[in-house]
């Protein structure tokens, strides 16, 4: 299948804290996305500061930071077709004033700085976060039972 895209999907500390995690991992199952790799972790500031490197000129980067490193994420890696794109309009707008009720952060969150969720941009930007989050062999493959499901 064409576009068959891999995206990087976090749970912010903000997520976990507040018991989100089964409901935005129910999304994306719902929605018909392959689960290749799954982890909870509190990967440091510097890690952190290298996966918002290019916001690090930003003001709110040390807090961005800070929130980040202040508890579990649940990071993980979905696979299916057009996942960075369909991925990013389940999360919504990154202010969650301009996200519309139905995705996570229009569900979930009212301020930017704690909108709950991550998720790659583009193709090329998720394949360097499942680089950084994961190891080659964090990443299974593996065939669902739902595939003829979900496509035709
Ligand atoms: P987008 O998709 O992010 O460009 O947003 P739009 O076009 O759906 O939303 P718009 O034009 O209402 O606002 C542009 C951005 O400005 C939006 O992402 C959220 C932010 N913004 C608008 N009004 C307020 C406000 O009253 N307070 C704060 N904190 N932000 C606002
Ligand atoms: O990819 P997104 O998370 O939708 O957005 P982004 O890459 O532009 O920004 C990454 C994160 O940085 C975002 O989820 C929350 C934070 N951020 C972005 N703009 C602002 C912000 N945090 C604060 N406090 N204020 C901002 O203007």
């Amino acid at each position: 299948m064409s576009n068959t895209e891999r995206t990087f999907i976090a749970i912010k500390p903000d997520g976990v804290q507040r018991g989100l995690v089964g409901n935005i991992i129910g999304r994306f199952e719902a929605r018909g996305f392959k689960l290749v790799a799954l982890k909870l972790v509190t990967p440091g500031k510097e890690h952190l500061e290298k996966h918002y490197a290019d916001l690090s000129s930003k003001p709110f980067f040390a807090g961005l930071v800070e929130y980040m490193n202040s508890g579990p994420i649940v990071a993980m890696v979905w696979e299916g077709l057009d996942a960075v794109k369909t991925g990013r309009a389940m999360l919504g707008a990154t202010n969650p004033l301009a996200s519309a009720p139905g995705t996570i952060r229009g569900d979930f969150s009212l301020q930017t700085g704690r909108n709950v969720c991550h998720g790659s941009d583009s193709v090329e930007n998720a394949e360097k976060e499942i680089a950084l989050w994961f190891k080659k062999e964090d990443l299974v493959s593996w065939e669902s039972a739902q595939k003829a499901w979900i496509y035709e």
